[in-house]
């Protein structure tokens, strides 16, 4: 019980270290995003509940749409290449609060891999392999690939 729930811990310490890596992305949009994302207090914790991500997920989003119109259009995007611009489905070429919580919400599903609602730092470290999943975990995109 007690190793387990230390392993537990060192897990949780690993996946916060990793994401506070993830911070020093090069560029000042970038630096301007993760000042944002620190502003909306936007803390994923190891276990992540869909309830949670969720509420993050709309702290994100109200982080990001500084003119507060419920678009996040091309001045708002954290950087020019920006694997938010996925979520644009209706390709209008901003992204509205349904596209950006439904693209991040079925990103979530998809990590979630035995469907309990939640993601566990095992899942979530899974995840990292797939450039889909990086993107919607790293507010800093700086695990984009290049393109
Ligand atoms: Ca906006
Ligand atoms: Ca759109």
């Amino acid at each position: 019980m007690m190793r387990l729930t230390s392993a537990g811990w060192m897990a949780a310490g690993v996946v916060a270290t990793g994401l506070a890596v993830a911070g020093c992305g090069p560029s000042a949009e970038e630096k301007r995003a993760a000042a944002d994302a620190k502003a909306a207090s936007f803390t994923p914790p190891s276990v992540t509940s869909r309830l949670d991500f969720g509420s993050a997920m709309t702290r994100r989003f109200r982080a990001l749409d500084r003119n507060a119109d419920e678009y996040i259009d091309e001045t708002e995007l954290p950087s020019r290449n920006s694997r938010l611009r996925r979520l644009d489905r209706d390709k209008d070429g901003r992204i509205s609060a349904i596209e950006f919580s439904e693209g991040m919400l079925g990103w979530f599903d998809r990590v979630d891999t035995n469907h309990d609602g939640t993601i566990t730092s095992d899942e979530r470290e899974a995840a990292r392999s797939d450039p889909d999943a990086s993107a919607a975990l790293d507010r800093t995109e700086a695990y984009k690939r290049p393109e």
